[in-house]
């Protein structure tokens, strides 16, 4: 149940101001639950929306959303077995070729994503492949950065969620296509890092086929009494395992239809 709770709102506001902090101040801190053993899933989306309010109270404007933990590669990765959301920023918005900073963050990774653009606002409960793909205007590459707050990427499912799922931004580039132009589930790519092939994948890895994560989003942004609003872009989720990156690393992330996207660490 994602509106279940079992702290209260002075908890939630605590809670999402040391996540912000350690975020700010590139400080790692420890699992939420060691100090609130009994949040729940509700609490974890109550303190992340909590973070989302400090953010936009400090003039960061919300881009879009993500959905994280869809491929069983990082699953398996994080030993969790549950997907989950979260909302991505223009503070942390970069297109392609950018130089990125890992000043930014306390231990970046990055990972290769499908995003769709919505036309129309997505509604859950019971949403369905067809109904996600009739709001979609169109897919585009997007590489996430991800950060966790928690020390060495250690997290629980409550932790993770209040922490955002881990956003720290995304790099959008390539070519952007209508969903009748690309098949989803084929779509091959391939991460490279200083001129190595690091990564490999395809769309597929995502839930079965990225659209999965879109209805997934809208049934959960139901059971928080929202949606998916028109002209939200959502990342569907990594679709191999995340890597770590370093100043002076080069990335090009090529697709098999939707193009290339670059980024320098510096
Ligand atoms: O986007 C993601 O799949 C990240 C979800 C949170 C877990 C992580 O930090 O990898
Ligand atoms: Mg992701």
């Amino acid at each position: 149940m994602l509106n279940e709770c079992a702290l209260n709102t002075k908890a939630h506001t605590l809670l999402a101001e040391r996540v912000d902090n350690a975020a700010r101040d590139r400080i790692a801190i420890g699992m939420l639950t060691a100090d609130y053993p009994q949040m729940k899933l509700g609490d974890a989306y109550a303190v992340q929306n909590a973070l989302r309010a400090r953010m936009e109270a400090r003039g960061i404007k919300v881009t879009g959303l993500k959905m994280g933990l869809t491929s069983r590669a990082k699953m398996l990765q994080m030993g969790v077995s549950e997907s989950l959301h979260g909302f991505i920023t223009d503070d942390g918005a970069y297109g392609d070729g950018a130089e990125i900073p890992v000043n930014r963050y306390i231990h970046p990774r990055i990972e290769a994503e499908i995003a769709m653009v919505m036309k129309t606002a997505l509604r859950g409960p019971n949403c369905t492949v067809q109904q996600a793909a009739a709001a979609i205007d169109f897919v585009l590459p997007a590489i996430e950065i991800i950060d966790s707050r928690f020390a060495d990427f250690k997290f629980d499912i409550m932790s993770v969620v209040a922490d955002n799922t881990s956003a720290a931004g995304y790099v959008v580039g390539g070519r952007s296509r209508r969903l009748s132009e690309i098949d989803l589930l084929t779509e091959g790519i391939v991460l490279t890092r200083n001129g190595q092939v690091a990564e490999v994948g395809a769309g597929a890895a995502v839930l079965g086929n990225p659209l999965e994560a879109v209805v997934m989003l809208a049934n959960q942004r139901a059971e928080l009494n929202t949606e998916i609003p028109a002209g939200c872009m959502v990342m569907t989720g990594g679709v191999t395992a995340a890597i770590h990156v370093h100043a002076g690393d080069v990335v090009v992330v090529h697709y098999q239809s939707l193009g290339a996207v670059r980024m320098r660490f510096v």
